[in-house]
């Protein structure tokens, strides 16, 4: 074992031998007295360097190691005063498993902040800063806090294809590839597939996995490959799929606070666990917000980002919008003459979530495709769950990066991807 400890173990463990490894996050020099201060995911911790204990070699050695290098230091825990963190490390020795080239692209300890691009370039850098680390230890607690609910709720967790053969959310957004003799594309949706495993009897499933959207724009709300969490459900209308999507935010902004306090302090954000239920408004009260905050807009229209930043101006909460004109929203969703059983989970002027019972009788579906232009042949292998016994469903999809942009309070969604695929990066 390379390491006895990590640095989030160290403080419970006064007077103990320990072998702690990790990066030089700082070196301070004060004469005959060093301080060199250890970082790993899980903290930090002062290791104080005296040159009559370790000898005048070693204290020289030990102080020229450059910032961000990994190293591993044998030593004891000891309280102290003095120290930031009220325990130090005493070392006895310290070993340089590998050194840092300097100067380095993008400080870590420092303030400065540099440009996303740089940012960017350097993720592997940028991401040992504790804020840009505590984004996504609070996107991944976000993640299991929705599964927890869901997998709870009898929800079992697929996977589908995403080398298909059609879109689903409309023609212009899709990434061809090359497949063999034929022509694909990348997946937008699990939406198609997620349906069909209501018609396999799969009663309630979940998938999280990526979605890739040619977007021509950039936006600090799109991505091209984002993360989407969907969910599909037999026997229920949108009702129930709105109540199974509010009861898992709940759950995740439960366990977010429970777990990942220091990372909330971190990002200085604060939240309470909202009530339930959340606001459910209809599309044409949104209609009206809007009108009243002197936006033009006819009914049948997508909210445009003014139109969204006027309802954002007056709902800073987590809202649904119901009762959307089917003209706005695709084939699978189930009509209600010009309306429809879709509906958006907004908050502020930012759409987290799209969904809707749909309309699992073939006639209507078939019909409906032709209305929008589509070719109900290109989806025959769609069709076809639909002629055997489709029971009644609904669901949603849910972007993770949007909810993250959400919870953390980044204005760039690109902070709440690793490795971000936006409209001109492909590296790295
Ligand atoms: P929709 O197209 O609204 O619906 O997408 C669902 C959610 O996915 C997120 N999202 C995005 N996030 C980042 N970058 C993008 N380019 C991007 N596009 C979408 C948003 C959005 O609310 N099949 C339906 C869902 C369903 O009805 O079950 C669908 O894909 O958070």
């Amino acid at each position: 074992m390379l390491r006895s400890h990590t640095l989030g173990e160290i403080p419970s463990l006064q007077g103990k031998e320990v072998r702690v490894c990790g990066w030089i996050h700082d070196i301070r020099v004060l004469g005959r007295i060093a301080f060199i201060i250890l970082r790993d995911r899980y903290g930090f911790a002062q290791v104080t360097l005296i040159r009559g204990l370790v000898g005048k070699e070693k204290f020289r050695k030990y102080t020229k190691i450059p910032r961000e290098s990994v190293v591993c230091i044998r030593g004891r825990v000891q309280k102290s005063e003095q120290a930031k963190l009220g325990f130090e490390i005493l070392p006895e020795e310290i070993e340089v498993l590998n050194r840092a080239d300097s100067p380095l692209p993008l400080g870590v300890a420092d303030k400065v902040d540099a440009e996303i691009d740089t940012r960017i370039e350097n993720r592997f850098l940028d991401m040992r800063k504790r804020e840009i680390l505590s984004i996504f230890e609070i996107r991944n607690i976000i993640l299991q806090g929705i599964r927890e609910y869901l997998l709870a709720n009898n929800f079992i967790e697929v996977h589908t294809p995403k080398i298909v053969a059609t879109a689903t959310e409309g023609g212009t957004e899709l990434f061809p590839v090359k497949y063999f003799e034929k022509n694909a594309y990348l997946n937008q949706s699990p939406q198609l597939y997620k349906q069909m495993l209501m018609a396999a009897g799969l009663d309630r499933v979940l998938e999280v996995a990526p979605a890739f959207r040619a977007e021509e724009h950039n936006t600090t709300r799109h991505l091209n490959e984002f993360i989407s969490i969907d969910i599909e459900m037999s026997f229920a209308n949108e009702e129930d799929a709105m109540q199974m999507l509010e009861g898992s935010i709940v759950n995740a902004i439960r366990k977010l606070k429970e777990e990942r306090e220091e990372e909330m302090k971190t990002l200085e954000i604060e939240w309470d666990v909202p009530k339930l239920p959340f606001r459910r408004i209809t599309y044409d009260e949104a209609l009206e917000i809007v009108k009243n905050n002197g936006i033009e807009m006819e009914w049948g229209e997508d909210f445009s980002a003014e139109a969204l930043n006027a309802l954002g101006s007056e709902l800073q909460e987590f809202y649904f919008i119901t009762r959307w004109p089917m003209e706005i929203k695709p084939f699978y969703v189930l009509p209600d003459g010009k309306y429809s059983h879709a509906f958006d989970l907004m908050y502020g002027e930012k759409e987290i979530t799209s969904g809707a019972q749909r309309n699992h009788i073939y006639e209507s579906l078939v019909e409906v495709m032709r209305s929008k232009g589509l070719n109900p042949e290109n989806f025959e292998y769609y069709l076809r769950a639909f002629r055997y016994g489709m029971p009644p469903h609904a669901g949603w999809g849910l972007g993770l990066e949007r909810l993250t942009m959400i919870v953390t309070g980044v204005k760039n969604i690109r902070e709440c991807v690793i490795f971000p695929r936006d409209r001109t990066r492909l590296v790295p």
